[in-house]
C-alpha cells in the first residue's frame, strides 16, 4: 500500500461536505423545487421530479437486489435517464462506471474483469447502435452480471420507475467519504485503469469548478460531450450546475450543428468543447447565419492543447469569455478566470481550481523546476486521487511516494503565477480530447493474423490535435489497407474514436541507441507521408 490520503485534512474547506449525491439531490429538490433541472431533445424535469424520480428508481433497483458497494456499468448517453440513473444509484451507494457510448466489447471486457459489475444499464439504441446485443454478449460471458437494465422508451428504467412510484423506500446511508463514481482514465495500456471518486470530493469538485465559473441559478450550462466525461458531468457541468440551481441542458449529439441548435434555442450561458469541436463549430458559424449564440457567457476549452492562434480567434469572434480549462479526471483542475485579461487567457491554462490544491512542477529527478521552465505536473489536493481502483503495479508509476498523481503532462509555471501546458511526456495520444494509449491499439493489431508488429504513434494534426498512425510489420503478400484495419477493429469491439487514421508498412524498425523502437523516428516518417 502506497500513501493513504487523510481526508480529515480538508474538512474546514468551503464546499468540502461529507454527504452523498441523493442527499445533495434532496436538499436541492428542497430548494429549488419546481425549477427545470434539466433538458434533453425530448423533455424536461424539474428538480422535484428529479428527486422522485430517482427515489423511485433506487428502491426498484434495491428490489431487484442491486446491493450497496455494488459496481454498475452504465452507458447511456446524453438524456435525462443518465442523470436519474446516476442519483439513484448515489442513492443506494451503488457505484456507476462512466462507460462511454462509444465504447465496445474490448472496452468493457477489461473493465468488467477488474470492476465484475453486478448490473449493466444501456440505451436501447444510439447513434445507430444497438447495444442490447452486446450487453447479453457480455452478460452470457461474465456471470457477475447479475441483470441488463435496457432504457428506451418503454424500457426497463422507465418500467421500474413505474412500478415503485409513490413509495417511500428506506435507503442504506452513504457516506460522503465512500466511492461515488468510478471514471474511466484517459488511455488504458492494456490493462484499464479506473478513478474513484468519493461523494465529497466530486461534489467539492463541481462546487470549485462552479466557483470558478462565477456559476449562479440563472445559467443555463449545456453539456455538449458526453456526460459519463468529467469535464461536462462535473467541472462545473451537470452536478455544478444542479448544485447553484441552473438549468442543465443535454445535447444528444455532439455535431456542431447540435450544439449550435441548443445554444440558440435554450438560452445557454456556458458550456465546455474540446478545441477540435471548436474548430468545427466557428467554421459552421461562417457559413450559416441562423445561428444566436449571444446568450453565451463563458465557453470552456479544453481536454487538449488549445493553440494560441485559435484561442486568439475564440477570443476576438466569439461573443464570451473564453475560460481554458485544463482537467482530468484523476483530479487536478486549472482554469483560466473571467477576470483574466484576454491576451492572459490566451497564453496559459489559469490556475489551480482549490485552494488546497498541491501543484509540482518537476524534472527527470523529481527536483522542482523554475519559473518558466517546462516539466512534469505533479499534483496532490483535496479531490485529486491518491491511487487507482485496485491497481497497485499501476499505482506505483503513477504515483509518488508521497502521493502526487504523475499526470505525464509537460507544464510550467508563467511569470504572472499560471499554469502552462506543453504537451505530453508520457506516450499517450491526444486524438481531438479523446486519450488513447498506443500499447492498448498495438495490443488489439497483432491479434489480426497477418500483422506480425505494430507501433502505433500521435501525429500532429491541424483538426484532430494529433492523429493516430499504425506502423505494421505484415506478411509480404498481406493486402493490409486501412479499411481492412478498421474492419478488424470493428470486428474485435474496439471503440471507434480509436481507429487509426493512417497505416504504413515496414520491414525493419528504426531504433534508438538503446534498441527500443524509434518512435520520435516513427512520427517523422508518418508526418513525411
Ligand atoms: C480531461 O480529462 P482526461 O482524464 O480525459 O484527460 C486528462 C489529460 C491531461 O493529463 C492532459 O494530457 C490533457 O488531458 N488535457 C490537456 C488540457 N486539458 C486536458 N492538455 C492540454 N491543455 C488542456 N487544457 O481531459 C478533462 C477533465 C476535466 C476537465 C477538462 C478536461
Amino acid at each position: 500500500m502506497g500513501y493513504k490520503k487523510d481526508m480529515s485534512k480538508y474538512e474546514n474547506l468551503e464546499g468540502w461536505e461529507r454527504c452523498g449525491f441523493g442527499e445533495q439531490l434532496d436538499r436541492w429538490a428542497e430548494k429549488y423545487g419546481e425549477r427545470i433541472a434539466v433538458t434533453d431533445s425530448e423533455d424536461e424535469i424539474s428538480y422535484m421530479e428529479l428527486k422522485q424520480k430517482a427515489d423511485c428508481l433506487a428502491a426498484a433497483f434495491l428490489r431487484k437486489g442491486i446491493l450497496k458497494g455494488d459496481k454498475v456499468l452504465v452507458q447511456l448517453p446524453n438524456r435525462i435517464s443518465f442523470v436519474i440513473v446516476f442519483f439513484a444509484l448515489s442513492k443506494i451507494g451503488a457505484v456507476p462506471i462512466m462507460m462511454l457510448p462509444a465504447h465496445r466489447e474490448a472496452e468493457l471486457e477489461g473493465i468488467i474483469e477488474l470492476a465484475k459489475p453486478a448490473a449493466y444499464i444501456v440505451v436501447e439504441k444510439y447513434l445507430g447502435f444497438s447495444y442490447v446485443p452486446m450487453a447479453n454478449a457480455m452478460k452470457e460471458k461474465y456471470s457477475c452480471i447479475r441483470h441488463i437494465f435496457v432504457d428506451s422508451e418503454s424500457g426497463d428504467i422507465s418500467g421500474m420507475i413505474a412500478e415503485t412510484y409513490g413509495e417511500n423506500g428506506a435507503f442504506p446511508a452513504v457516506d460522503g467519504y465512500e466511492t461515488a463514481v468510478l471514471l474511466l482514465s484517459g488511455g488504458t495500456t492494456g490493462v484499464p485503469k479506473l478513478i474513484p471518486r468519493t461523494h465529497t470530493d466530486y461534489m467539492y469538485n463541481a462546487r470549485m469548478s462552479a466557483k470558478r465559473c462565477r456559476l449562479d441559478s440563472s445559467d443555463v450550462y449545456l453539456a455538449s460531450l458526453p456526460v459519463a466525461h468529467n469535464f461536462p458531468l462535473c467541472c462545473p457541468g451537470l452536478l455544478g450546475t444542479l448544485d447553484v440551481g441552473g438549468k442543465v441542458v443535454l445535447a444528444s449529439a455532439t455535431s456542431p450543428d447540435d450544439i449550435l441548435d441548443a445554444i440558440t434555442e435554450e438560452g445557454v450561458t456556458i458550456t465546455a468543447l474540446v478545441p477540435a469541436m471548436v474548430t468545427v463549430c466557428m467554421e459552421m458559424l461562417e457559413w450559416d447565419e441562423d445561428y444566436d449564440i449571444s446568450s453565451l457567457r463563458i465557453l470552456q476549452v479544453g481536454g487538449a492543447m488549445l493553440e494560441d492562434s485559435l484561442a486568439d480567434k475564440i477570443i476576438e469572434e466569439w461573443p464570451c469569455k473564453l475560460m481554458q480549462v485544463f482537467g482530468t479526471a484523476e483530479g487536478l483542475l486549472s482554469f483560466t478566470s473571467p477576470e483574466d485579461e484576454g491576451s492572459l487567457i490566451a497564453r496559459c491554462q489559469g490556475t489551480p481550481v482549490s485552494p488546497a490544491d498541491e501543484v509540482k512542477i518537476v524534472d527527470e529527478e523529481d527536483k522542482t523546476v523554475p519559473e518558466g521552465v517546462f516539466g512534469e505536473l505533479l499534483s496532490r489536493g483535496p479531490y485529486t486521487i491518491d491511487g487507482y481502483y485496485m491497481a497497485e503495479e499501476a499505482n506505483k508509476k503513477s504515483f509518488t511516494p508521497d502521493g502526487f498523481y504523475r499526470t505525464g503532462d509537460k507544464a510550467m509555471w508563467t511569470k504572472d503565477g499560471r499554469l502552462r501546458l506543453g504537451g505530453r511526456i508520457k506516450e499517450q495520444i491526444n486524438r481531438a480530447g479523446e486519450k488513447i494509449m498506443p500499447s492498448e491499439i498495438e495490443a488489439y493489431l497483432c491479434r489480426h493474423l497477418e500483422i506480425k508488429e505494430a507501433a502505433v504513434v500521435g501525429v500532429p494534426d491541424e483538426t484532430l490535435g494529433n492523429r493516430i498512425c499504425a506502423f505494421l510489420v505484415t506478411d509480404d503478400e498481406a493486402g493490409i489497407d486501412l479499411q481492412e484495419i478498421h474492419r478488424f477493429l470493428r470486428e474485435i469491439g474496439v471503440a471507434a474514436y480509436k481507429m487509426p487514421d493512417q497505416i504504413e508498412r515496414v520491414e525493419t524498425w528504426p531504433l534508438t541507441s538503446v534498441g527500443k523502437i524509434d518512435k520520435k523516428a516513427l512520427e517523422r516518417m508518418a508526418q513525411e507521408k
